[in-house]
């Protein structure tokens, strides 16, 4: 019998979830031709190692394990297309999402009525209390409300990450995803050009089964990215532009470090000394301020690829110091030239930092993050 339906499973520490879930999804989909296929970002506990163990006894699942890779939304969308199934369900691996749905989710699917079936946690007769998170609850309550400002979509959890659609549907638009951030749902209903037809189930959202959730840290700074990748994503790029925001806040910390260097130690300068109590402030603060730039731009710009460990980091921030230098003498040149043709000064400098900034976020991503 050909395949039915795929259940994609991101996946990133799940390890001692993945044969229950697997018992579980087979239970639920009794009668029904079904693959699973877990997505993991190479998780450190060995969830891949575990998937392509219960797929040694199952072939029924499948494993995509990435490398130097994170992210929900792109994980769900790389599972998504890597199926022949014509239907294809996205769900979590940690149990908070249950299996028992599926069927009914597809057979509305598979009717032709409905484009998309959506497990809602807070449509009629849905509960979270079993979740035991009422300060998530109240979160995704506030940013689904957003979501539905923003973009328009009428729905009463746009931010499930419980849903089944035709694989076609999705195929259609896959190439215009923007695929960043963690709600791949609301990515897709705010992409795709035709209304989709909706049928929403209301689930009981549990606890989840074990390990810990990944989302409770970054959910509310994901979902701004998300909102402004939306919006402003293609006219200026999400990573540039946090890039650019953090070098900004920079420019704050070091005139702050500066300030106080020079209220402790200036004063007129002395005969005979052979650094000025500027020049030594600006030193510090410029090295501050690329530290902190540095920092921030490894825990957010570069979440999905973040440099962990002493040793890297050092090579990091090395290689970041390197590539800033880089980037302040082509700031400097292109300022001072311009200057020379007659344009005024503050323009010529705006221009430099831009030009500047472009160069070390080319550099850096590349550098640094990249591979290269
Ligand atoms: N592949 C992949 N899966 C992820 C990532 N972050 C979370 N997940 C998985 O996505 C599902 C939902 O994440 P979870 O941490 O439970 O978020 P929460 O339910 O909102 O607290 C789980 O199955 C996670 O293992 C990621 O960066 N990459
Ligand atoms: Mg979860």
């Amino acid at each position: 019998m050909s395949v039915q339906l795929a259940v994609v499973l991101p996946t990133y520490n799940e390890r001692s979830n993945i044969a229950s879930m697997i018992e579980r999804l087979d239970a639920a989909l009794a009668g029904v031709a079904w693959e699973a296929i877990f997505v993991d970002d190479n998780s450190p506990d060995g969830t891949s190692d575990e998937a392509r163990e219960v797929s040694q006894r199952d072939p029924r699942v499948r494993v995509i394990q990435r490398i130097g890779r994170r992210g929900l939304a792109s994980a769900a969308i790389e599972g998504m297309l890597s199926t022949a199934a014509p239907v294809v369900a996205v769900m979590d691996a940690d149990h908070q999402h249950d299996p028992n749905l599926l069927p009914e989710m597809l057979k509305a699917v598979e009717s032709g009525d409905y484009d998309v079936a959506i497990a809602s946690r807070f449509a009629e007769g849905a509960s979270t209390e079993a979740w035991g998170r009422p300060d998530r609850v109240k979160a995704s309550g506030i940013a689904n409300s957003l979501a539905r400002k923003l973009t328009g979509v009428e729905l009463s959890d746009p931010m499930s990450g419980y849903f089944m659609l035709r694989t076609e549907t999705l195929r259609a638009d896959a190439h215009r995803l923007s695929g960043v951030g963690f709600k791949i749902l609301l990515d897709i209903m705010a992409t795709v050009d035709t209304a989709l037809r909706v049928k929403e189930f209301p689930m009981h959202f549990a606890a989840r089964a074990t390990g810990e959730s990944k989302l409770d840290r970054t959910v509310v700074f994901e979902f701004l990215v998300g909102l402004y990748d939306r919006w402003l994503g293609r006219i200026i790029p999400t990573r540039f532009a946090l890039f650019g925001t953090i070098g900004a806040i920079g420019v704050v910390v070091h005139m702050a470090v500066l300030g106080t260097f020079l209220q402790i130690f200036g004063g007129p300068p002395v005969r005979g000394q052979l650094v000025t109590a500027f020049e030594l402030g600006q030193t510090c603060a410029a090295m501050v301020a690329m530290t902190f730039n540095f920092v921030l731009n490894n825990a957010l710009t570069y979440s999905d690829k973040r440099l962990t460990g002493f040793v890297p980091l050092l090579k990091g921030w090395c290689k970041f110091a390197l590539t800033c230098s880089v980037g302040l003498t082509a700031n400097i040149g292109v300022a001072a030239i311009l200057v020379r043709f007659g344009v005024h000064e503050y323009p010529s400098a705006i221009t430099g930092i831009i030009v500047g900034s472009v160069w070390n976020f080319a550099l850096s991503s590349r550098f640094v993050w990249g591979r290269y």
